[in-house]
């Protein structure tokens, strides 16, 4: 009796306990209808409704007595009105828009969302939904059975985020492991897809936010965070490209970098001083290696003070930049965020304590972080004056004639990695603390930068590099995957953190080529810098105090395997920059899993497809990911796919398994693919590029391909200066390609094309507009006359070479 009393006073203790932990959205008790959607009152909290887009809707649930007024620091998307319509239908009420229907259960408040056919996209868990415990809220979704996840940006392990847990909490982690969370970036957004139907959910809270994907449940996968309000976008594709492309229409897109920042980087913790800069630069002209930039990371400062150069090393900055420029290399400069505590001499300290540029403590003291200058006060880029007065001393930097400024230590990292939460930010006049300013403080400290860069060095594109950011960072800066190891695990991260960024809206991505930790072996440098040579951001990177890691630290042969995969890098230029191009208006990554190109192929969600990736629309690159392999087993889609450095075509919806020598790197055409190639250059700009190099793999159907070209530096091109050639293939009677300039505002300088199609039958007559092309008896005659054509019968290689005379049509008879 006694004992089943204690019992139940005990069970009853849990019961209250567990009652007073989460609360979940209760019934609706009022609404009222406005211009973008509903507020409704529930029993227990509130919660809005925003039509943001046909197929984008926000949902936002508080339990405090009303929704803060705080703007979003990354959604940068203006609010207009979408026409819905708003229903009350007993049980439930229904917003609709032209993709999407909405059903809002009343008793309690719970949400699904079909598409327009009504087939269920995603709903609420019916009994969970959106919870509460005091400031930490979550949102509860049914879990199908048939869910893949993928995104949340920089983040480890297989692409596929289904069945794991990730936390949002910026983090400086040198070495990380394969399963390491959190990472430097928050990307708090992610694609769920079932039944080839894909969704986007962006769940915009700064604050530290976790992801339950399904971990240690079968029931219900859950986003949350430990403050701030539920408040999330919903964007419907059903295509994953469409989700992409809405969700940077909320966040932003890449803007179009330098040309220059495409070609190859040079990096080194540290190069100093100015000879050893300069020899670095004279010998990759000296053996001809293509290469655009050189880093200078922390030792070029006077003592790490941000802003300064350390003048013993580097006693004449200017002189050494102007002349590295005329060699044509740009430089890049690392900035961290702590600005030494040395009120002696120090400008850039003195000026931010006396304009209150830097974060404090509640109590009003200046706050003071150890890093690398040592104590140091820290900048709050979330006050507009820091970020005005940082840009100006970024633009300095560049006006100086350093070309790109790279930020470092931003997550905020502090020697122990404990930011005190207590310290005080501006958060854009609203004040918080470093809880809630933690995740975006890279973000703003690389607004500021491209900000500064922009308003004070006129008709320039800013380039950044980025190690920390929150959703939208690529409005600013590209992303580098940080502190990586030489070995085989790190160099399959290269290739999967990479792809997962750029399926989060980031498509200017790359790894330390070669891992930054450690030594690789010279196959492994090698294999690294074939993927290198096909990630958008390439750049050669390597810890303090270690054996050398530049393209001849290894000796003559893999010198001359690494220089094939930089000279690759540089004939794919024209290709390349046309992909950024596209990125900036799509906000598509342009490295990519397969299944954004081939969505209802299974094959391409598999765990092995991850290790392989397609290049813009055309390419499909397959890396050796392991030093020792000569093979490399990788998934064609359907279609033909050529591989076009053997000229071997393959038959697509299998496996295959192709030779990989060590200096070869697969990668194939599409069927119907156009790609566009010119001749290696030692940097961009080097030579007027006179002959453009297209390669052609016809399908029988027709396809195109849309070639960019601008100035490659200025913003002149936002005023319509750049030049848009569409080239068009089709199979009226025999094969036609046509030529048209759909704009022509630039001057490419450009002399003829060198067309290559392959698969290609004997034609009996080819011609060019109205004259007729005649056949040249062997390539290299071909290469060295005007125009004309020559057929490989054995390789079925077709190859014409016309003039750019403007719009054309070639035709194959
Ligand atoms: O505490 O600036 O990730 O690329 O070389 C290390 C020195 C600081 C970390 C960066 C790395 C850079 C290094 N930095």
């Amino acid at each position: 009796m006694k004992k089943s009393i204690i019992l139940l006073s005990i069970l009853f203790a849990f019961q209250t306990i567990s009652k007073a932990q989460f609360e979940f959205a209760g019934k609706i008790v009022s609404y009222n209808k406005t211009d973008q959607g509903i507020n409704f009152r529930l029993s227990n909290s509130l919660f809005n409704i925003y039509v943001v887009a046909d197929n984008i809707v926000r949902f936002r649930y508080t339990n405090h007595k009303s929704f803060s007024t705080e703007p979003s620091y990354a959604v940068i998307y203006k609010q207009h009105r979408v026409p819905f319509n708003f229903e009350d239908k007993s049980n439930y009420f229904q917003v609709t828009t032209s993709e999407l229907t909405i059903k809002i259960s009343k008793v309690p408040c719970r949400v699904s969302i079909y598409d327009k056919y009504m087939n269920l996209i995603n709903e609420d868990e019916k009994s969970f939904g959106v919870a509460f415990d005091k400031d930490e809220v979550r949102c509860f979704k049914t879990l199908f059975n048939n869910e893949k996840f993928y995104g949340l940006g920089e983040k480890t392990g297989d692409l596929s985020r289904r069945g794991n847990q990730y936390t949002m909490w910026n983090s400086d982690i040198p070495g990380y492991s394969w399963t390491q969370d959190p990472l430097y970036q928050s990307i708090p957004f992610f694609i769920g897809i079932r039944n080839n139907r894909s969704y986007g959910i962006f769940f915009d809270n700064t604050y530290k936010s976790y992801f339950n994907m399904g971990a240690s449940n079968n029931r219900f996968y859950w986003f949350g965070a430990d403050k701030g309000e539920m408040n999330y976008y919903f964007i419907y594709g059903p295509e994953i490209k469409k989700v992409i492309s809405s969700y940077t229409d909320l966040t932003g897109k890449m803007e179009l970098p330098p040309k220059w920042a495409l070609g190859y980087q040079q990096s080194k913790w540290s190069y100093y001083p100015e000879s050893t800069v300069r020899s670095l630069a004279n010998t990759f002209r000296n053996k001809q290696i293509p290469c655009d930039v050189i880093y200078l990371d922390i030792d070029y400062m006077n003592g790490y003070r941000v802003f300064t150069w350390n003048k013993e090393r580097f006693p004449e900055p200017e002189k050494m930049l102007s002349d590295l420029k005329m060699q044509g290399f740009k430089v890049v400069t690392i900035i961290d965020p702590g600005v030494k505590a040395d009120t002696d001499n120090y400008s850039i300290a003195k000026e931010g304590l006396k304009q209150n540029l830097f974060v404090k403590y509640p109590d009003g003291e200046f706050y003071q972080g150890e890093v690398w200058p040592s104590w140091a006060y820290f900048p709050d880029f979330t006050k507009k004056a820091t970020r005005d007065w940082w840009g100006r001393h970024d633009a300095e930097l560049i006006k100086q004639g350093v070309s790109g400024l790279w930020n470092d230590m931003n997550e905020p990292s502090v020697w122990g990695q404990a930011f005190p939460d207590i310290v005080q930010f501006d958060d854009q006049g609203f004040g918080a603390n470093h809880k809630k300013i933690h995740n975006v403080y890279g973000l703003e400290m690389a607004r500021a930068t491209f900000d500064g860069i922009k308003n004070n060095v006129p008709n320039t594109r800013p380039f950044i590099l980025t190690r920390a950011g929150y959703a939208g960072i690529q409005r600013y800066a590209a992303v580098w995957t940080g502190d990586n190891v030489a070995n085989d695990v790190h160099l399959k991260m290269a290739c999967t953190i990479t792809q997962s960024l750029g399926l989060s809206g980031i498509p200017f991505v790359g790894s330390d080529v070669g891992g930054f930790i450690g030594v690789p072996s010279g196959n492994l440098y090698t294999r690294w810098m074939e993927l290198g040579a096909f990630t958008p951001f390439f750049r050669g990177h390597s810890e303090i105090n270690i054996k050398d890691k530049e393209p001849w630290a290894f000796g003559a042969e893999v010198e001359g395997w690494v220089k094939k995969a930089i000279e690759l890098r540089y004939r794919l230029l024209p290709y390349l920059y046309s992909e950024f191009y596209k990125a900036s208006i799509t906000g598509l990554p342009i490295m990519r899993p397969m299944f954004l190109d081939f969505q209802d192929d299974g094959q391409c969600y598999t765990t092995n497809a991850e290790f392989q990736f397609m290049l813009g629309n055309e390419i499909l690159v397959a890396p050796v990911l392991n030093e020792n392999d000569v093979y490399k087993k990788l998934y064609l889609p359907e279609g033909k796919w050529l591989e076009l450095q053997t000229n071997q075509i393959y038959n697509g919806k299998q496996w295959v398994v192709v030779e990989a020598p060590i200096d070869r790197i697969p990668f194939f055409i599409k069927e119907g693919g156009i790609v566009p190639m010119q001749e290696v250059q030692n940097y961009v700009g080097e030579k007027k590029i006179k002959e453009l190099k297209l390669n052609i793999l016809p399908s029988g159907k027709s396809s195109s391909y849309e070639l960019y070209e601008d100035d490659g530096k200025t913003l002149n091109y936002q005023n319509g200066d750049f030049t848009l050639t569409k080239f068009e293939v089709t199979h009226d009677k025999g094969l036609d390609i046509s030529i048209t300039k759909e704009k022509d505002n630039y001057n490419t300088g450009r002399k003829d094309y060198l067309i290559n199609i392959f698969d290609a039958d004997q034609f009996s007559k080819i011609s060019s507009g109205s004259s007729l092309l005649l056949p040249v008896s062997s390539l290299n005659n071909l290469e060295n006359s005007g125009s004309g054509y020559f057929y490989d019968a054995g390789k079925k290689i077709l190859t014409i070479k016309v003039d750019d005379t403007g719009n054309l049509k070639i035709m194959c008879r």
